[in-house]
């Protein structure tokens, strides 16, 4: 970062009347992106180091050590830690669902290995880390269906996500364990999020939040859509975070639902229309502050940002407040002058 940017507002000062900033690191970022981290957000995510598949590669095996870089950067900055992700579909071992001889294991199997993790990783943080994603994308996109048909569910039952809550209480009391997921604001998807939740909350199963990510484009959604889906969240009186926000500059303008190949130029345009948007998007949330905790970006600046791959594997986009180089976009300005 060049002394030019330092003398910008912080992010995170600006909105502490509102919510905590977070941002998304990685073992990399938080070298790369320390001055913009320790300026101007007040909470990481680790976007890989926590993933099963990357703090437990094997069944005898933990790596620490990048988790435990977060975590120490997070405590010597005073910043919130949430913790991502317990029991999620993707980036999980396969070996956590099969037995010795490479078949499917029995739930019991299973569910102690799931005790075993949660025991170890929520202990060894359990100081540090003040809310866990327990529970990522579990209810289907689309059809008739309701629980995404994963391993976690054909290995122990319906009852999955309500054992992987309780353990997780038991593992670290204090911690506010939430649900995420994407897609959040999609009419029939909220409805099935709110009933999962809704469900959890009627057992007494220890949950305290729901995580809307907030993988969003230019035009969608659009703004009444969300409005409608956090209203409908905060009815059942848990808190929410928005978890991992960016705002893709390829939108269903292009009437390809974002996925078109062709890749734009950032211009001058296109900056100020990703302004616009940010400057809704934010004003939206700060008049939910009161049900709102907390928002974290999927990433600090645009030269590191998982959307340079998704939906479109290799075409660069510029979701994030500050620019390539770290500097702060049109789209920082719209949200710190308000
Ligand atoms: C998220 N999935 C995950 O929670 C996060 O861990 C990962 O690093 C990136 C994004 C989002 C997602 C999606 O928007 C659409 C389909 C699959 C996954």
């Amino acid at each position: 970062m060049t002394d030019t940017y330092r003398n910008i507002p912080s992010l995170s000062e600006r909105y502490r009347p509102y919510f905590r900033i977070g941002a998304a690191v990685n073992a990399k970022s938080l070298n790369t992106h320390r001055d913009l981290l320790v300026t101007h957000f007040n909470s990481v995510t680790a976007e890989n180091e926590m993933k099963w598949e990357e703090i437990h590669p094997e069944q005898d095996r933990y790596e620490f050590a990048k988790a435990d870089a977060l975590v120490n950067f997070a405590r010597e900055h005073g910043m919130f830690v949430r913790g991502h992700t317990l029991v999620w579909h993707n980036q999980t071992p396969a070996a956590v669902f099969l037995d010795d001889l490479g078949q499917t294991a029995t739930a019991a199997v299973v569910e102690r290995r799931l005790e075993e993790h949660v025991a170890t990783v929520l202990g060894r943080y359990h100081n540090d880390i003040g809310c866990w994603d327990v529970v990522n994308e579990a209810v289907v996109d689309a059809g008739t269906g309701f629980l995404r048909d994963s391993r976690w569910l054909q290995t122990l039952g319906d009852d999955y996500i309500a054992k992987a809550f309780r353990i997780a209480h038991q593992a670290a009391p204090d911690a506010l364990l939430f649900y995420n997921d994407y897609n959040e604001t999609k009419p029939d998807k909220s409805e099935r999020i709110y009933k999962l939740v809704a469900g959890l909350l009627d057992e007494g199963v220890p949950i305290h939040g729901i995580g809307m990510q907030g993988h969003w484009m230019l035009d969608d959604p659009a703004l009444d859509e969300i409005v409608r889906a956090i209203d409908r969240y905060a009815s059942l009186g848990v808190r929410l975070h928005i978890t991992e926000l960016d705002v893709s500059v390829y939108g269903n303008v292009h009437g390809t639902g974002g996925q078109s190949q062709e890749v734009l130029p950032y211009d001058d345009e296109l900056a100020k229309r990703l302004a616009e948007r940010y400057r809704s998007l934010f004003s939206l949330l700060r008049a939910r502050k009161d049900v709102i905790e907390s928002v974290t970006f999927w990433g600090v600046a645009d030269d590191d940002t998982w959307r340079d791959n998704f939906p479109v594997r290799g075409r660069k986009d510029w979701p994030l407040l500050f620019d390539v180089n770290h500097g702060p976009k049109q789209a920082f300005w719209s949200v710190v002058e308000f």
